[in-house]
Order: C-alpha cells, then structure tokens, then sequence
C-alpha cells in the first residue's frame, strides 16, 4: 500500500487532505513570510488516530508538522519546501471534554479555538485568562506549544502557567496520558513542562486540563498619556500598590500606534485631545461585583497627573468605550500591515532596564533604518515589547526588507547587553533558530539537543523548528 493508502486507512478518506487548493491554507503563514510544500494534510478525529498517524510516519520516517490556527509570528506550522512532510491539523479534536466547576479546571482538545475555551469556562461562571488578538481563530493546542502570553499575563501568567496537565503523542505512537486535574503532584520530572512551548517538536499535544478562575464582576479601564517609559513603568508600580494588584492588563502604545490605527483601522479614533509621545491602556479588573474600581483608578492617575507621570487620562465610562480602546490596541498589528512592510522584534527586558533600552534602541533605529519608523508597543507590565520597525510610506519595502537580518542582530544584541531575551512570547518556529543557537548558552542547547534525541530519536516531530535539523 501506498503512504496515502496508509494514512487513509488510518484517518479515513476525507481525513487527508491532498488537493493542492484545500492544503494551500495550511502551507502559508498569515505575515506572507514563510511558506511551504507539504505530501498533504491529515486531520486526525481522535488520539488513537494521532498515535496511530505517529506510529506510520516515524517508522516511514515522515516528517510531521503539527498545525493548529495558523496564527503563529515565527513559521512553526509551516513545513519546509521539500514536499516530503504531512501537515497534521488538530481542527477536528475540538471538543471540551469538560468542566469541573469546584476544581476550576477544564479539560480541552488541542483544535478548540481559545475562544471557545473562554465561553466554556464563563458560561460554568469561570474564567479563563489567557487572551491575545488572534483568539477567535487560534487553537489550544498552538497556545500550549508556543507558551502563548497575551494582555493578561501580568495577573494570571503565561499558558504555561495555567495548565495542569498534558494528553501528548509521542512520535513513535505512545500516548503520555497525563491529564491530571492536581494542583499538587511532586512526583518526578515535570514532564508537561517539556512540551509547553516546544513548538511541537517533541511530540503532539491532544488535550489539555487548564486552569480556571473566579469570573470577573468588576472592571476599570483608563488611557492614560505618559511623558515616557521610564514613567509609564512608574505608573505601574504605583498602580500595583494602591490597587491592592488589580492590575491585570497594562500595555504600552506609542503615539505612532494611534496615528496607524486611526488612519487604516475602521472604527478607531483618538481617544484624548491632545497628542502625547507614549500611552498606556491599563485595567483594573477584580472578582468582586462591588469593588470601586473605578474610583481606586480615578484617584491614582489624578495622583499621577499632579506628580506629572502622567499627563492626561480618560476612564472608560461604558462597555462600549471600553470595547474601543482595546479594539484600538488589538489593530496595531494589522494597522502596521497596511502601512506596509515591518521588521518584528518579540522582546522581553528586566522592567527597570525598559526605558533604557528603548532610548538607546531609538537611537540606533533611527541612524540604522532612516526608511523606516519605530512602532515599539505592546506588555509593558510583562516587560515584553514589540519592538517592531514600520516601513515609511513611499519607501521602497525589498530595500526596507533587505535589513531585516541586521537590524535583529542590532536589536538583539542590544537585547542580551540589557539582560532580556530575543523571543518573549511568540517562540521560535523556523525563524529564530539562528538566534537561539547564538544567544542560548552551550549547556542550554547541549540539554535541549539531548532531550530532542531522546523523545524524538529520528527527527520527525516538527523537524527544523526550535533546533536545526540533525
Ligand atoms: C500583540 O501583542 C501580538 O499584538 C502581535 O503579540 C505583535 O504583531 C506583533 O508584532
Ligand atoms: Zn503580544
């Protein structure tokens, strides 16, 4: 029998997709930057079919490229230009299997799209924190293997730290079935741990146990103008105090974004009269219905205004003005793809070493790149700007492009000095291995070379993702 003739032995006919048109979405990544040819796609219904699907190509020696919403910044679900590797879409394992209210813990399938995560657990009066722009279409599964941060990790953590346990196929076909609800559980290494933010790399993971948490009752929401970073990273600390730490979302917008947002996004308008270098949208949110929020935020920028670390503020007095100021920061991204091309930095930094970074950063930018513009935003209270380069209108974009691979040695080397890391929250796919291998220690790469040998000895868990190809 021929490989397809395995695979839909396995999957049944239509569970692999070979038409070039049905497997064209899932050879392209939604920036246009990497693309990919693929034998086919396959769409497994169960785990027993992902084992089964593992067990074939790792005795065929198949290289297997897990695919979940396509929503990555680095090119991990996309397969390499041989032709040789099956794209494996966890679209059809999508239920939530379920919901255990008194334990705050649900467990899901790896094809459930966040969103529908977050309805499950606020419609059982839950909440489930992870939250990120693309979370109408992102999966859990992609969430868990690139370790998805978003506008709450300030509060509640990064996906890591909201799962209590992992289902994962090993390549090879072995299922570690490690869906335990515990919050306590000394028992050895932290296996799941291995599997978070991998990247698929070392095995595929089917379903998750997820945290859950009191839904929230009350929330405060301000835009708040700031004369810089090092006072917006100020406002935070004194926010953090005086609000008993509600603080849950605190991003940094420069001014650049606004301009961006109001000039292309539909629907986006300057929320203050005046014009200010560098805002911050913060919210205070809380599980208590009758918690003054609002009064608490209100009282702490007019504290900050007099002290002059911040210069205006608007308090959001509605859903619907609330809803404007986080669709104003959630089209940034795509506010900076009608501008035109852009050169992406994921950044984290030490906090107390932002607004140093970012003067020097500028600086440089602007003597380096002078076809294009700084617009560096993003979670601020995590540390972890995104230190992106927009291309100025009329400028010509393969000249612009062409710095792409200088400028990151720039910005990232930069990155090192200041002690922060070049990848903060969307991974490393294909296209920062050459970054790991530089700026990772040799103990570290030695360690995440063993254990890829030893989970996946023939190389074909997302081969060429994390680390090179052997
Ligand atoms: C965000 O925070 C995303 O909006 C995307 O992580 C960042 O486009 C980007 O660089
Ligand atoms: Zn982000």
């Amino acid at each position: 029998m021929d490989l397809l003739g395995k695979l839909q032995a396995i999957l049944g006919t239509d569970g692999v997709l070979t038409e070039p048109a049905d497997c064209a979405p899932f050879l392209a990544d939604h920036l246009g930057r990497c693309q990919g040819r693929a034998l086919g796609v396959a769409q497994p219904r169960s785990v027993s079919e992902v084992s089964q699907l593992l067990a074939l190509c790792d005795a065929e020696r198949i290289g297997v490229v897990p695919h979940g919403g396509n929503t990555g910044y680095c090119g991990g679900a996309i397969p390499d230009e041989s032709g040789r590797q099956l794209v494996v879409s966890l679209r059809r394992m999508n239920r939530i299997r379920s919901v255990d209210v008194g334990n705050y813990s649900l467990t899901a399938e790896a094809g459930c799209v966040l969103a529908q995560v977050q309805a499950a657990a606020a419609e059982a009066a839950r909440f489930f924190p992870l939250s990120i722009g693309s979370q109408g279409s992102c999966q859990i599964g992609g969430n868990l293997s690139t370790n998805a941060g978003g506008v709450n990790v300030l509060r509640y953590g990064m996906m890591r730290d909201l799962v209590l346990g992992l289902e994962v196929v090993l390549a090879g076909g072995r299922v570690l079935d490690g869906l335990s609800v515990l919050r306590k559980d000394n028992t050895g290494y932290d296996l799941k741990s291995l599997f978070l933010g991998a990247e698929g790399t070392l095995g595929i993971i089917t379903a998750a146990s997820l945290k859950l948490f009191p839904e929230i009752r009350m929330r405060a929401t301000a835009l708040a103008a700031v004369p810089d970073v090092r006072a917006a990273v100020t406002l935070l600390t004194e926010l953090r105090a005086v609000s008993g730490d509600r603080v849950s979302s605190f991003e940094l917008i420069p001014r650049v974004a606004i301009e961006l947002t109001t000039r292309h996004i539909p629907g986006v308008s300057d929320p203050l009269p005046g014009a200010y270098s560098w805002y911050v949208l913060c919210e205070l949110s809380s599980s208590r219905a009758a918690e003054p929020l609002d009064a608490v935020l209100e009282e702490a920028l007019g504290a900050a205004l007099e002290g002059g670390t911040v210069l205006d503020a608007v308090v959001v007095r509605s859903e619907r003005e609330r809803t404007a100021l986080w669709k104003l920061r959630e089209s940034i991204p795509p506010a900076q793809r009608h501008e035109g091309a852009s050169l992406k930095h994921d950044i984290s930094l030490p906090i107390a070493a932002l607004a140093d970074f970012v003067e020097r950063a500028a600086g440089w930018i602007g003597a380096q790149v002078p076809d294009g513009r700084l617009v560096a935003y993003g979670h601020v209270g995590d540390g972890n700007l995104h230190f992106n380069l927009s291309q100025l209108p009329g400028t010509d974009r393969d000249r612009f492009l062409a710095r792409t691979d200088s400028v990151r040695r720039g910005v990232h080397d930069l990155v090192r000095e200041f002690g922060g890391s070049f990848s903060a929250e969307h991974g490393i796919g294909r296209t920062k291995v050459g970054e790991l291998e530089r700026y990772a220690s040799p103990v570290e790469l030695e360690l995440m070379r063993a254990v890829k040998q030893a989970l996946d000895p023939h190389d074909i868990m997302n081969p060429g993702k994390v680390l090179r190809s052997r």
